[in-house]
């Protein structure tokens, strides 16, 4: 089995030879793909050294899956030549995530969508999947009618970069030096920035309506009506979601609780808040805090956190392999 891994570099690739190492999956290559720069760099992986390439059709040809943690537009320019190779493509970018006859997939809640690939199978955004891990479980004791989110987004979420810059901004704000911002919207030392992604014409943001959106596909609730503002904060991995959803019928919280600590995947925290630190580096998605809704009979309030590098894009994408080669026959 040969597996490929394109930006293989980056906070999310180099999270994903780790995966494939903790996971023990059964690669008897494995090709690592990014930019020209960084050919030749050494990255490491079930105790093998292995070189940096750039990507090629020949390199490509002969590979089984190939797992892309690139940006949008490399994704595109990589999918034709991923497609020709053969190899099944796990994309963790958006470009392809809304298209009918690619599944979009958290193995927990609908793995089995994978197995309905035409080759190509999308990653859903970080905190969508965190999300719908919490949330997922109570769906399944009452369909969700609607959700209301407001995310706490690492800067992870921004890829190496933003974890440089959070640390640069506090070095230099504690020497009493400035820092000019070059990934962030501002400074984010010591503060939040409720802004992220691309504005759109109804006043929320890319990021904001891939809520609804992925969520939609993921769950099977194409009625699915999210309202989410998406927060980035200070911290360096794992986002937080604290989650409003309504259900068709009430669930009661002892239902929801028991239905979450069962669900594959789900900590249930009931002795703390579960915060962004316990969970970082780790797989597990941490669920806590659940309440009434006190404006409505049928909804609960839930606050959940999950490792973006991990459950938000790498584990989650080595799970999505791990699901075919358990499933396929
Ligand atoms: C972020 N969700 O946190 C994005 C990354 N996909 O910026």
């Amino acid at each position: 089995m040969k597996i490929g891994i394109l930006g293989a570099t980056g906070a999310v690739g180099r999270q994903m030879l780790q995966c494939i190492e903790e996971r023990q999956i059964p690669a008897d290559e494995i090709r690592v793909f990014a930019s020209k720069r960084s050919v030749g760099k050494k990255l490491f992986c079930n105790g093998y050294e292995l070189t940096v390439e750039e990507a090629t059709q020949d390199r490509l040809n002969g590979l089984d899956f190939v797992l892309g943690a690139v940006s949008n537009a490399l994704s595109k320019k990589f999918r034709p030549m991923v497609e020709k190779s053969g190899a099944i493509y796990i994309d963790n970018s958006s470009a392809f995530r809304q298209e009918d006859g690619v599944p979009l997939v958290v193995p927990e809640i609908n793995g089995a969508d994978a197995l309905k690939n035409h080759g190509v199978i999308a990653n859903p955004n970080c905190s969508t999947a965190i999300t719908l891990m919490a949330l997922a479980p109570i769906n399944n004791l009452s369909k969700i009618k609607t959700i209301n989110a407001c995310t706490y987004q690492a800067v992870s979420g921004a890829g190496m970069g933003g974890i440089e810059e959070l640390k640069g901004e506090v070095d230099a704000l504690e020497k009493g030096e400035t820092y000019e911002p070059k990934v962030f919207p501002g400074q984010i030392a010591f503060n939040v920035i409720a802004n992220i992604g691309s504005p759109l014409d109804n006043g929320y943001t890319t990021e904001e309506m891939k809520m609804q959106n992925e969520g939609r596909k993921i769950l099977h609730l194409p009625d699915l009506k999210v309202t989410c503002t998406c927060v980035r904060v200070p911290v360096y991995r794992s986002h937080s979601i604290s989650a409003t959803v309504v259900t068709e019928e009430p669930v009661a919280i002892a239902d929801a609780e028991k239905a979450i600590a069962a669900f594959k995947g789900d900590v249930l925290v009931t002795d703390k808040t579960p915060t962004p630190l316990d969970n970082s580096d780790k797989d597990d998605v941490y669920v806590g805090r659940i309440r009434r809704d006190l404006t409505n009979p049928n909804g609960l309030v839930v606050w959940c956190t999950g490792d973006q590098i991990r459950k938000g894009a790498a584990s989650n994408a080595v799970q999505i392999m791990e699901y075919l080669l358990d499933h396929q026959a």
